[in-house]
């Protein structure tokens, strides 16, 4: 193992989201999200596949703060479902609130600080409009003020939002997360009451609560041009960074959308759903912010009669991820892939951090913590003791820890890694045949270390002995 180098009082963890691993889902009161709903849907899931069950964390919380605890972990992200904890006419449920709570002190007495993540895609269906209308924005602020009131004597640390790129467009635009929308123009909208609704969280917890620690999570994705000579290929990568990375940040620590993006827009534009006070609210000042990184892509202009690999244009703007990009090739690098398909680019993560640190959370003082970082792999390799033997995923792991450790010996205020994920779990479109887990799951239920985990073990220790 290589020895890498943090500060002390670093954060060491794991992440996960309720959708993804508690199951129960009509359990205790829990009533259906969007995600039940678009589970429903034939096509939508790989193999049919839904989160009833998952991997039952609601039952077995127990046991997996005792794994966290026995990898000797500190930090524990976890995500709250809304839908369990507030029913359709606005009342608090009791049963799903007590167990969260129960949840917290769990952790708690393992020594284990809870980082609670307020809203990771499972937003109630009986929400009308869900994330076009704005009422929505208020509703999650008082849902944040119902989560501060039962656990703010426990719980530290908050998100606000994880990934709300993914919520605007795989949400609204490509259609590939729920609710499965495929308008372009919504999902712009949907990115707005996201980030409103983010500020009006920020300002309910911070009334609630002037200690607590307040943030957002964001996922990147880093994008190079193929030619930076070309400026076709360079306009392409400015587009993607625009709407991928940009068009979140900006707002939030500058406090207005990019122009170039606005311009690129037109009347698709935000401007259509921006009130007064809004991007206020937007950029209220943040403790941390969350970053999530997995890969980088690299990406052309197609030449002359050649069609896109993947056709991104639907008339003027996309109905794909990256809205005002015109068709783009996206170029293989011939580097090694997950099993997601995403390529390894530890080098990508130093160059992310150093770049929010340089452009954004630098100059406004705000420190970085990586909120997930992990891969899938197949985990088809057994030792003779039953152990998965998943020397891919540490190998990854152990190349963005190298990345994430130049980076903060180069300046970066970088204070914690939380591995992506615990557990395996249910993997949004992919259903469970993507595993990113340092623990599997037996057909039981069961929880197995991996190879992974007992690294992962070793590498937090020894992070913690004084040179
Ligand atoms: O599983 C997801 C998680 O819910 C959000 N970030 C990316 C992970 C891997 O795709």
């Amino acid at each position: 193992m290589t020895m890498i180098a943090f500060p002390a009082g670093f954060r060491w963890g794991t992440a996960t989201s309720a959708y993804q691993i508690e199951g129960a889902a009509r359990t205790g009161g829990r009533t259906p999200s969007i995600w039940d709903d678009f589970c429903a849907v034939p096509g939508a899931i790989a193999g049919g596949e839904d989160a009833d069950v998952a991997v039952d964390h609601y039952h077995r919380y127990g046991e997996d703060v005792a794994w966290m605890a026995r990898l000797g972990l500190d930090t524990y992200r976890f995500s709250v479902s809304w839908s369990r904890v507030l029913r359709p006419d606005g009342t608090p449920n009791p049963a799903g609130l007590d167990f969260y709570s129960r949840l917290v002190d769990a952790l708690l007495e393992a020594g284990i600080d809870p980082w609670l993540t307020l809203y990771h895609w499972d937003l109630p269906s009986h929400l009308p409009g869900g994330w076009l209308s704005r009422d929505t924005a208020f509703r999650f602020a008082e849902f944040a003020t119902l989560m501060h009131g039962v656990l703010g004597d426990r719980v530290r640390i908050w998100t606000t939002l994880n990934e709300p790129w993914c919520s605007a467009f795989l949400g609204y635009a490509s259609g590939e997360h729920a609710p499965g929308h495929t308008d372009p123009g919504e999902a712009i909208t949907a990115a707005h009451h996201l980030l409103l609704g983010h500020g009006l969280a920020v300002a309910a917890l911070r009334a609630a609560d002037p200690q607590a620690q307040v943030g957002i999570t964001l996922n990147f994705g880093p994008v190079e041009p193929a030619d930076p000579e070309a400026a076709a290929d360079v306009d392409l990568a400015r587009r993607i960074d625009g709407t991928a990375n940009r068009y979140f940040l900006d707002p939030l620590f500058t406090g207005a959308y990019p122009a170039d993006v606005v311009a690129d827009l037109g009347p698709l534009g935000p401007d259509r759903v921006i009130q007064d006070g809004d991007l206020a609210a937007i950029s209220a000042p943040l403790d941390l912010l969350g970053v999530n990184y997995y890969t980088t892509s690299m990406v052309r202009a197609p030449r002359p009669g050649e069609h896109a690999d993947r056709p991104l244009v639907r008339g003027r703007v996309l109905a794909s991820p990256h809205v005002t990009a015109p068709e783009a090739v996206t170029v293989s690098r011939a580097i090694p892939v997950t099993a997601m398909g995403w390529e390894v680019d530890p080098e990508g993560l130093y160059r992310l951090l150093t770049r929010l640190q340089r452009e954004y959370t630098g100059p406004a003082g705000v420190p970085l913590f990586i909120t997930e970082n992990g891969a899938a792999y197949d985990d088809d390799r057994v030792l003779p003791d039953g152990t998965v033997d998943d020397s891919d995923r540490i190998a990854y792991l152990d190349a963005h820890l190298q990345a994430a450790s130049r980076a903060v010996a180069d300046g970066v205020d970088l204070r914690g890694y939380l591995a992506w994920s615990l557990v395996d779990n249910f993997e949004w479109a992919h259903g469970f045949g993507r595993r990113f887990g340092i623990l599997g799951v037996d057909t039981d239920l069961r929880r197995t270390p991996k190879s992974s985990a007992h690294w992962y073990k070793e590498v937090v220790r020894s992070s913690r002995i004084e040179p």
